[in-house]
């Protein structure tokens, strides 16, 4: 692929024989022809867009543009193997200069600013409860990161599923250096030269993410636990009766007899299916979870086929793996192989047929309580498996998947399981999109589904650590993510519950979720005003939407993330680069919540360029000159947003619950600028049918001339759409339009003229 690199090396090659490679992130890798050429001290491979300059005495490698600008010096490579019963222990690392004011982002799910320079992180799927602003590592690991230097991007995506170590200019200030715990260092690395250059190779390299339906983007409801089906009508009955727009209800383990996954409880879910039609018939769809550990009794069918078939995590000794989750004993199918994953697909088929609408899944780090009859009994003669870094929360390190040992795979479980969960709702319903949620993940994880940043908690410090979360994920190719509302642990004060709600109607999935033993978090059981203010952030959700769902066609097909970091548009500004407590959404809308409490208040800090103040999308006020702070009025009931100049934002009413993505009504809200653009994606919000792309293009300089054009056979349900311009003053006369009394203008044909 032109623009992305590749280097392998084995630096312990003289030790251990080469194996072949099985990558699980990279789908779409076609190499580049490359020349290469003698150099005084090594040679020199050009392909595409990048050239590498390799030294070989004492091997360090330089990777530079087309421009010749040099992107990264590899310093040095290192590498060790010894052979150690039962696997040998080995490390690869690879040390990049790092010149004072080089910014690190990306690095998947990981807490911290934005910036990552200064911190030290591990890439090692992990079940953390709870966890804190500065807990690592957590569920996912992606081990990419995006170098920016003087506004210039770069990527590097270390392709190894052991756990590694990045140590990012913290240590020696002027160093990256980044061990793995395995034998080899697959390195790719990406040219920009802007962020989202680097973006989108990264994802083309590790998969796109398909389009979720467009339910999926509704608002959803979970708690643990729910415990009956009367609770869960209940949960939709009052959600409806306080006129709290959702789309989908979680069935947590409590659904689960006896955390047996693939059944449910008959006595306290006595008819699931009716309960799935009842739901669908207010527009909430039921999604249930699902963990990896099977119960161990021989009376369950899903644990005695998959022993059957031989697909469960064995030990080092080679029997099956046993050890204790929610369900105790517990045993873990191997999703890593192909045959598992089918068989998970057949499994997952019948309980499909109750009326879910989609798969969560969760503890698939994987997660697991304890083990029998204890690591260190599983390697004869009293050999301890257990090592210095050994994580007590998942399987033993010797245990064994297939012929690879845990430590090799454990970062890629949680991806073959969503693979897994994923290719089986595709399979067993070909003409929906499937909707799929995870804990855990590795590098190409958007691919197979959505990711929630697992149990944070009611704290004012989680809520701001969420955007810089959420950032750092998009980045890494996942667009679609989200964190629990309003925390999962803890009590929130409904100022907090209020404050999070109005995050939440940006994020790019929005479910609120709590734990049991903590106050019942759901929105609509908060006081006034706070209720009220949920409740407009709800609804604000529902306005949105057919902006955000362009957003989301935008990252199925480019890799873009729906929620960016100012930096994407303002590289080469430290202050843009520092302010991670707020976000834009796709390309027009700057939003900058409140995270703080008693703040009436919010100081924002806007790029260049012209923004129009734009609160709770609801009148545009102030027009603002980027490049600067600017201190915004925020009550209680007021999340700042700013709308990019030249930037038209698709709105439609607030609703109850999605149905299709044809809107039935739609209003371009464009700020006045000398370019003007907008697009929207309709289509039916689910299934692979017919779309309908319009995309606005124009200029200003004292009348608007606006081209729409359409892209797709897709027939609109509209007569009109309707345009609000904003930043200027009111139209005198309007050619391809009708000017209304309350200012909008109906489009009536394809080119517009406004005159003022
Ligand atoms: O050990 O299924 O992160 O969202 O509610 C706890 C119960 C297991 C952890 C998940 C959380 C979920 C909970 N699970």
């Amino acid at each position: 692929m032109a623009g992305v690199l590749r280097v392998h090396v084995r630096p312990s090659a003289f030790v251990l024989p080469a194996r072949e490679k099985r990558s699980f992130a990279v789908v779409g890798h076609d190499p580049q022809r490359l020349t290469s050429t003698e150099t005084e001290r090594g040679f020199r491979c050009e392909a595409g867009a990048l050239s590498i300059d390799l030294v070989l005495d004492g091997f360090s490698f330089l990777i530079a543009d087309a421009s010749g600008r040099t992107l990264a010096r590899a310093l040095s490579i290192d590498g060790d193997a010894r052979s150690k019963y039962p696997t040998p222990s080995h490390h690869a690392a690879v040390e990049f200069e790092s010149p004072a004011g080089d910014a690190y982002l990306g690095f998947g799910e990981k807490v911290g600013p934005l910036d990552k320079r200064g911190l030290r992180f591990s890439f090692w799927n992990t079940d953390v409860m709870p966890h804190h602003p500065d807990t690592d590592p957590l569920y996912v690991s992606i081990p990419f990161f995006i170098g920016l230097r003087d506004g210039v991007a770069w990527g590097c995506f270390l392709d190894e599923t052991w756990r590694s170590d990045i140590d990012v200019a913290m240590t020696e200030p002027d160093r990256v250096r980044w061990l793995s715990h395995g034998p080899e260092l697959d390195l790719y690395f990406f040219a920009g030269p802007t962020i989202a250059d680097v973006v989108r190779r990264y994802v083309a390299l590790t998969g796109r993410a398909p389009l979720p339906p467009l339910w999926a983007l509704g608002v959803q409801q979970s708690r643990w636990g729910y415990e009956t089906e009367t609770e869960i009508r209940g949960v939709v009955e009052s959600a409806r009766n306080a006129g709290f727009p959702f789309d989908v209800v979680y069935l947590d383990i409590d659904h689960q007899d006896a955390y047996r996954v693939f059944t449910v409880d008959r006595a306290r879910f006595p008819d699931v299916a009716g309960l799935a039609r009842d739901c669908a018939a207010t527009g909430v769809r039921l999604v249930p979870i699902i963990d990896p550990a099977l119960k161990l009794e021989d009376d369950y069918g899903v644990y005695r086929r998959a022993k059957e078939r031989d697909l469960l995590v064995r030990t080092d000794r080679g029997d099956t793996l046993v050890g204790a989750v929610w369900p105790k004993p517990a045993v873990f199918p191997d999703f890593t192989r192909e045959e598992t994953r089918t068989f998970w697909a057949e499994e997952q088929r019948a309980f499909l047929d109750h009326g879910f609408a989609g798969i969560w899944i969760d503890m698939n780090e994987p997660s697991c309580f304890s083990v029998e009859p204890g690591p260190g009994d599983l390697v004869p003669h009293g050999l301890e498996l257990r090592e210095e870094r050994d994580d007590p929360k998942t399987l033993p390190m010797g245990a064994m998947h297939g012929a690879l040992r845990h430590r090799e795979v454990h970062n890629v479980y949680g991806l073959c399981m969503a693979q897994a969960t994923f290719e089986g709702l595709q399979s067993t319903r070909p003409d929906a999109r499937p909707f799929v949620l995870s804990r855990a993940g590795y590098a190409g994880i958007q691919r197979y589904a959505a990711v929630w940043t697992g149990d944070n908690s009611s704290y004012w410090s989680h809520l701001e650590l969420s955007m810089a979360m959420m950032l750092g994920l998009g980045l890494s190719g996942v667009a679609f993510s989200g964190v629990d509302v309003p925390g999962f642990l803890g009590a929130p004060t409904p100022e907090l519950a209020a404050r999070w709600a109005q995050l939440a109607s940006f994020q790019p999935l929005l479910r609120f979720h709590s734990a049991k033993g903590t106050p019942y978090k759901e929105p609509w059981r908060l006081p006034e005003p706070h209720r009220s203010i949920a409740r407009a952030a709800c609804e604000l959700r529902y306005r949105l939407l057919p902006y955000l769902y362009t957003c989301f066609e935008e990252a199925s097909r480019t890799g873009l993330p729906v929620v960016r970091p100012l930096a994407m548009i303002a590289p080469d500004d430290r202050e843009a680069l520092v302010a991670c407590d707020q976000l834009l959404l796709g390309d027009a809308l700057l939003v900058a919540p409140v995270v703080r409490p008693g703040r009436t208040d919010r100081s924002v800090y806007l790029p260049r360029g012209q923004w129009l103040q734009w609160s709770s999308l609801r009148e545009t006020t102030t027009l603002h000159e980027g490049g600067r702070r600017t201190l915004v009025e925020a009550p209680l009931d007021t999340v700042p947003v700013f709308l990019r100049a030249g930037e038209a934002v698709p709105l439609t009413e607030p609703a109850l619950h999605t149905t299709s993505a044809d809107w039935p009504s739609l209003t371009w809200h464009l700020h006045l600028a000398p370019e003007v653009r907008g697009a929207l994606y309709e289509d039916a919000g689910d299934g692979h049918g017919s779309h309908r792309r319009t995309m606005l293009r124009g200029t200003y300089d004292g009348a608007l001339r606006l081209v729409r054009t359409i892209e797709g056979h897709r027939a609109s349900p509209r007569e009109h759409d309707f345009l609000q311009l904003h930043g200027g003053p009111r139209p005198a006369r309007v050619t391809g339009g009708r000017l209304l009394d309350d200012g909008r203008i109906a489009l009536s044909g394809d080119e517009l003229r406004v005159e003022w």
